[in-house]
């Protein structure tokens, strides 16, 4: 115990020294920037990977203000546009219909045994879009967690809404990139969730600067979507009132 007055007066220096520094560079705390990349076990890029920051203390920065309005989902050749859509709590999603049919959309167990509920469920249709699409009521999400979406009308279809519970987040692109900004420099936690995921991927923390690159990589290898296929060309479906 002999070091422990020493160890204190040590630290209360060090704590001065960061008071004294926090003051020196103002109220104003800097905006930090993360690149991330995000690539599968098979070290190929992983797209459509939620990416998640959860800054170790916000400091005075202030949080990214949401999207304003519903963040809006497509029906467009059999598939939901884009695969991936987060929204903080409180945000919405809405559903346009850009396909020159109807499609029946829903909500389903999701996760890898199909036992993870979503947070919220609904299902409703909408007709066949026209030039500006048949679009659905904003659906608002108030808790954090997952959706899965499908279709009653084609099985294949399969889309997913993450609703963060940190207001920094970003999905990776085709080359499993990402950019989170607006972020307060320190310590943070990274966080990052693939639809494929057979559980959660192990956090990451980090000490961001400026500007900070960094790579995660998922503990398995997300299966390769198929193309899309085109709806005009699609024999197999009608138009408008046929059965599917
Ligand atoms: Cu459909």
């Amino acid at each position: 115990m002999n070091h422990f007055p020493s160890f204190t007066a040590l630290t209360t220096v060090a704590m001065a020294a960061l008071l004294a520094l926090g003051v020196a560079t103002g109220p104003a705390a800097r905006a930090a920037t993360l690149h991330i990349t995000v690539i599968g076990a098979d070290g190929r890029p992983a797209a459509d990977t939620v990416v998640m920051v959860q800054p170790g203390t916000t400091g005075q920065a202030a949080a990214p203000a949401p999207a304003p309005g519903a963040v809006v989902v497509e029906q467009k050749d059999f598939r939901f546009v884009p695969y991936v859509v987060v929204v903080p709590p409180g945000g919405a999603v809405r559903f346009v219909n850009k396909d020159p049919f109807d499609h029946h959309i829903r909500t389903l167990p999701g996760g890898p045994l199909g036992k993870v509920a979503p947070i919220k469920t609904f299902e409703f249709r909408l007709a066949a879009g026209g030039r500006h699409g048949d679009t659905s009521e904003p659906v608002k999400l108030d808790l954090p967690g997952t959706i899965l979406l499908g279709c009653h009308l084609h099985g294949s279809m399969r889309g997913h809404v993450l609703v963060s519970a940190t207001p920094w987040f970003a999905v990776t692109d085709e080359r499993g990139r990402a950019r989170v900004e607006g972020l307060p420099e320190g310590a943070i936690e990274l966080k990052v969730w693939h639809p494929d995921q057979l559980g959660e991927q192990a956090p990451q923390r980090l000490q961001l600067g400026p500007s900070l690159g960094t790579e995660a990589r998922l503990d398995f290898t997300p299966r390769r979507r198929p193309a899309p296929r085109p709806a005009s060309t699609d024999p197999a479906y009608g138009p408008p009132g046929t059965t599917n």
